[in-house]
């Protein structure tokens, strides 16, 4: 056996095959030096008597996570973009053209570059547990190194196209039975992997995947599918560039051979790297995993293993906080009050669990598996051996305060003890629990079985290790936890008043509700304020600022519209009751504009002496975002959020902020904090006091500085 190290590639040869092996962790991203190291590895072993055929294989948990997305950052030009392209795909042809059976050995991730690594051997094996995935839209890109021209040759358009433009991996099966993957390695993957590649050295195989024909060959329905998926982008995917692009770059692959077809790629993938979409994204993808180092909790600091929970409340929110404990694995009590309530949250779990068994998307027989970690109960039983209690009763102080006081009393001493409040005083709650250290805010969005933040809101008393705890358990619920302060609404709803407040105002300035609705949704929100609070009822908002009211307080600086208040008295709570802010056919989710509504935002702009006009779309956009930055720099100096980028995960995965724009606080750095400032200064004199910039936004201004530094 000989060996040659190239630091991030290592070679060996093993019973006559060259086995050459990534090893730069943690994900074997294609970082500076290993496409060259890979190349040259490969170049060798061709050159080696002592090897028939090659295997490349990843060391540690994956084979390659794609390239280096930090790399991205250093392309400043269009031309720079190219001619790397250009390069990358030299390489890849010249690794293509081996005269050895070369083959991929993959089991974690072939992601991006990964997979267009792989594709560009002669054959890929896998273990059953992999995945395969052109991720790049995630990143606001496309495939850059030939992906879009040799994924459809293995597995026909259809499956490529969906690929390229949803960012999902595939399953190793799948990919198998699709074409991209050629065998399933039962057992160690190289022993698998030697095999293979040993019989087609002896068979004289090789297969360059870029003179494959038969899958795209049906060049017209090809076309066809590529047609109808921009048909469907253009409603689910609104605003974003790098899904399109994909689409256009495999078109070209049907309708051009494999050279022109590369050229295409590259000049779209040039498009899409140097786009504000693109740098949005790579930000939120560092941002997301920056979320969880806490500066004053090391990474070190012990986590609580969470094996069994507790949630009390069965209503909507503590039935979907018991449905995420129950999908990652975890058996969860589910507390309430009395039979009656228990009754009703069970059976809206089932309901929820029986709609996505309808879908195809789980088996009755995992439904059920699922289900049966969630054990009912009226009383504290079982409390004493739980490791965590999440406590979603209603939103009242007293009721909190009382509940707090209970579970303190039945759970041991170093569980954590977790609120879902979205808005009141968490050291108030926890020193009802006589073990405020051990207590925390879990604040989880609706559904929340489904959305992907938890704001995780740190209270004076909190341990470390409370923290650290809350912060795994989120990864082990699939959410991403944003560790902010207690300030009232904490992150997500402080700022969310401000977006609510110029919603309404703008309503009664002259703006119609579906005209700020609509103008959100191209700015590129699943949907507009007023859908939004239609789905999470009237009601709600309308109790918070009862609330507020009886202790004196409101929720934004500025004028309080009263229009959500006198919907509410009309009985108008959104989709439940058949009309909110829109109206619903019975039986129907389909928002209808409702001229009563509009005039009811007249009459009050004429108690409130406003004058009606006509406003552009663009002043909507533009008196929101401010809005929203502004109060965002007040929660950063104020230290509430510990980074601007928290803030932008809060928004993206808490309310549906539009992914390619960045968050809030990209946002306004793409805009330019100077313009930001002169927008709320120009508001100011049009609108009152009210408006006044933070003074971070002023110092950064200033200092011609931006919210996230070098990385905006
Ligand atoms: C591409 O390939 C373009 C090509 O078409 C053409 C080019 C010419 N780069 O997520 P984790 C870091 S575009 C740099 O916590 P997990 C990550 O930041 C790329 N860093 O682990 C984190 O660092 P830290 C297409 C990367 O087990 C650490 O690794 N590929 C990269 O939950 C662990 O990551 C993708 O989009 C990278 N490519 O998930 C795949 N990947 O510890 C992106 C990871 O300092 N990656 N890091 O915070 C992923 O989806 C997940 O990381 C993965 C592992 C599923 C692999």
């Amino acid at each position: 056996m000989t060996a040659v190290s190239a630091g991030l590639v290592r070679s060996d040869v093993r019973d006559r095959v060259a086995v050459i092996t990534i090893d730069n962790p943690p994900v074997n991203a294609l970082g500076a030096g290993v496409p060259e190291a890979i190349s040259e590895s490969v170049e060798r072993a061709c050159d080696d008597p002592s090897a028939d055929a090659i295997v490349l294989i990843g060391a540690g948990t994956t084979f390659i996570a794609g390239a280096d997305i930090n790399v991205f950052r250093q392309l400043k030009t269009r031309e720079q973009s190219l001619e790397r392209s250009q390069a990358v795909h030299t390489r890849l042809k010249k690794l293509e053209d081996a005269s050895k059976p070369l083959v991929a050995a993959i089991h974690g991730h072939a992601l991006g570059g990964g997979l267009e690594f792989a594709m560009a051997c002669h054959y890929r094996v896998a273990v059953a547990s992999a995945n395969v995935g052109q991720p790049e839209v995630h990143l606001g890109i496309i495939p850059g190194a030939g992906g879009t021209q040799r994924l459809p040759r293995l597995c026909g358009p259809s499956l490529a196209l969906e690929m390229c433009t949803d960012g999902k991996p595939v399953g190793a099966c799948r990919a198998h039975e699709a074409g991209i993957v050629d065998a399933i390695v039962d057992g160690d993957l190289l022993a698998g992997a030697l095999t293979f590649a040993k019989a087609r050295a002896a068979a004289g195989e090789r297969r360059r995947t870029r003179d494959l024909q038969d899958r795209i060959a049906d060049r017209e329905s090809g076309v066809a599918a590529c047609r109808a998926i921009r048909a469907t982008l253009a409603r689910t995917a609104r605003g974003a560039r790098a899904p399109f692009a994909a689409v256009d770059a495999i078109e070209a692959c049907l309708t051009m051979d494999f050279d022109a077809g590369s050229r295409r790629e590259i000049e779209l993938f040039a498009d899409c790297v140097l786009s504000i979409e693109s740098k949005a994204m790579r930000h939120l993808f560092f941002a997301e995993r920056e979320a969880s180092r806490i500066p004053d909790v090391p990474k070190d600091t012990p986590a609580r293993p969470i094996t069994r929970a507790a949630v009390v409340g069965a209503g909507t929110m503590g039935g979907g906080i018991a449905m995420a404990y129950a999908n990652a694995g975890i058996p969860v009590l589910l507390k309430d009050v009395d039979q009656q309530a228990l009754d009703r949250g069970l059976a809206v779990i089932r309901r929820n669990y029986e709609s996505t068994v309808s879908k195809g998307r789980m088996t009755p027989e995992a439904m059920n598996r699922t289900l049966a970690r969630i054990t009912p109960t009226t009383s504290y039983e079982g409390f004493a051996d739980v490791d965590i209690v999440v406590e979603a009763v209603f939103e009242n102080m007293d009721l909190k305060k009382g509940t707090f006081a209970e579970i303190g009393a039945v759970t041991p001493s170093d569980a954590i003890l977790a609120s879902n409040t979205s808005t009141l005083d968490i050291d108030e709650i926890a020193a009802a629990s006589g073990r405020p250290a051990q207590v925390i805010g879990h604040h989880f969005f609706s559904p929340a079985n489904v959305m992907k933040l938890l704001e995780i809101v740190r209270g004076r008393d909190t341990r470390p290790e409370v923290i650290a705890s809350s912060l795994k358990l989120a990864k082990q619920l699939g959410k991403i936890g944003v560790v902010v302060g207690n300030c009232f609404g904490f992150v997500a709803n402080r700022m969310l008043a401000y977006y609510m407040r110029e919603a309404y105002l703008l309503l009664e300035e002259g703006a119609s509700v579906s005209q700020i609705d609509t103008a959100l949704t191209g700015f590129g929100y699943p949907v507009g304020p007023f859908g939004m609070q239609d789905i999470a009822g009237i009601d709600v908002g309308w109790r918070i600022r009862q609330h507020l009211k009886s202790a004196g307080k409101t929720r934004a600086e500025g004028p309080q519209s009263v229009v959500p208040d006198r919907l509410y008295e009309m009985g108008r709570y959104g989709q439940k009751t058949g009309a909110g802010w829109y109206r619903y056919e019975s039986g129907s989710r389909t928002r209808i504009p409702d001229p009563l509504v509009d005039a009811v935002a007249a009459e009050e702009a004429a108690n409130r002496g406003v004058t009606r006009r006509t406003i552009p779309d663009e002043e909507i956009i533009a008196r929101i975002m401010t809005a929203l930055a502004n109060e965002g720099a007040r929660v950063l100096e104020e230290g509430f959020a510990i980074r601007a980028g928290d803030i932008d995960v809060v928004y993206v995965n808490g309310f549906g902020y539009p992914r390619h724009r960045g968050g809030p606080m990209f946002y306004a750095d793409s805009v330019g904090l100077p313009e930001v400032l002169a927008r709320v200064k120009e508001y100011r004199q049009q609108f009152g006091d009210y408006w006044q910039p933070a003074p971070l936004l002023e110092k950064l201004a200033s200092e011609g500085g931006t919210f996230h530094g070098d990385a905006a």
